[in-house]
């Protein structure tokens, strides 16, 4: 799966001339992330691990003063989509539809923030793959808050100053746009993965503090790979899926008396779920567990150990499937078969429902661990997943094809 984000860049700016007949003002891109460990923990207050793919969604952009935005996105296949023109001083919640409920909610959060937008054509170009649990949504708000700021003339280089919205302030924005505009109830650890992480580092963050922390994770030092395994399949239940589950973790909080589920202590687990109904017990159990995996991860990380992590992704998974309740017959297909094949570690990462596993595996034995997924996946008559091998990479950024 090839990801080269000086090519979307290029492409981005040619797809701009073609469309609008002038180079863009500006362009900026964001990328798609893998979530190591610390699933369905971000809307909990707790830790998520994620890291950048190489794999980035561009946006090109020039400023317009009559109102309109004019949304266009390219395909694969070079094909241009041209959304309805919208004026931005009437966008509200559930009148847009479709692709153009991204960039177009994030032009709504912006102008109800108080950002001067007196118009923009936007032409958006990319590879995250679509619809495979890599937030290739995160990627589509954050770029195109990215550029409908820098039109808007908000400083965006340098150091974070009154002027200057930080990342982690553009995430909260970007998170509202799929929230309230797009209507998908979801936590903040795409749109923070896209906007923060850094090139060879997973990103460890505290969603209740905000704080973070820059984790290296070189794999290839210890001879080893981060293989992810994009199942191509979602489930019909994904997006109700992922609401029960929230609204869950809400109640049990609320049945516990406190904020949120990250205020559990693992060693008080088995007193908090004993006050709780039985069908909510399993969900505490795995945010509270999983937040100790987080951290055990991190401390493993930190010491240089990343070749003792793979038990807890494995554990990680099975709380997922067995105790959450958010992974498919193809997600445990893949993760049983990558074990089998000597994998360190697997599991589901992102919502769940279908979309993509990962795997740690030594790097000599990637044609092992792909030919026992695909064997597994003959036997039961699937379709083929599409594998690749990631290596952390850059946050969102200016892209150098801006002066067209
Ligand atoms: C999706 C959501 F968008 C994230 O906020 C997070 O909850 C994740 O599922 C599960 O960890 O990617």
């Amino acid at each position: 799966m090839p990801a080269d984000s000086a090519d979307a860049a290029q492409r981005a700016v040619a797809a701009f001339r073609a469309r609008h007949g002038h180079a863009p003002e500006v362009c900026w891109g964001a990328p798609g992330r893998v979530n190591l460990i610390g699933e369905h923990t971000d809307y909990n207050d707790g830790f998520v691990l994620p890291f950048a793919l190489p794999h980035r969604t561009v946006v090109a952009a020039s400023a317009r003063d009559d109102g309109l935005l004019n949304l266009t996105t390219v395909g694969a296949d070079g094909r241009p989509q041209i959304a309805e023109p919208l004026h931005i001083a009437e966008l509200e919640p559930g009148h847009v539809t479709g692709w153009a409920a991204y960039p177009a909610g994030v032009a709504w959060v912006l102008r109800e923030e108080g950002v001067r937008l007196g118009g923009a054509d936007l032409v958006i170009c990319g590879d995250v793959p679509t619809g495979a649990g890599l937030s290739s949504s995160a990627a589509l708000e954050c770029a195109t808050a990215l550029s409908l700021l820098d039109l808007a003339g908000t400083p965006l280089d340098g150091p974070a100053d009154d002027a200057r919205p930080d990342l982690t302030r553009i995430a909260r924005w970007a998170q509202r746009a799929e929230n309230d505009f797009v209507g998908a109830p979801t936590g903040v650890l795409d749109q923070t993965a896209s906007l923060c992480c850094t090139a060879a580092h997973v990103l460890f963050l505290d969603v209740r503090s905000g704080e973070q922390i820059q984790v290296p994770f070189d794999t290839a030092a210890h001879g080893l790979r981060l293989l992810v395994i994009d199942t191509r399949t979602r489930h019909a239940h994904s997006e109700s899926g992922y609401g029960e589950r929230r609204r869950g973790c809400v109640a049990a909080a609320e049945a516990l008396e406190i904020e949120s589920l990250r205020e559990v202590a693992h060693s008080g687990l088995d007193v908090a779920t004993a006050r709780l109904p039985e069908e909510l017990r399993p969900l505490v159990r795995h945010v509270v567990t999983e937040n100790a995996r987080v951290e055990s991860v991190v401390t493993m990380l930190t010491e240089g150990r990343l070749d003792m992590i793979g038990p807890l992704l494995t554990a990680s998974h099975e709380s997922l499937r067995d105790d959450y309740r958010v992974s498919s017959p193809e997600l445990d297909l893949v993760v049983e078969s990558a074990l089998a094949a000597g994998a360190l570690g697997a599991r589901m990462t992102g919502g769940g429902f279908g979309g993509s596993a990962i795997a740690l595996i030594r790097s000599a034995a990637q044609a092992e661990v792909e030919e026992s997924i695909i064997a597994a996946f003959d036997e039961r008559g699937l379709a083929h997943p599409r594998f690749f091998a990631a290596l952390p990479s850059a946050g969102a950024g200016r892209e150098e094809s801006s002066a067209g």
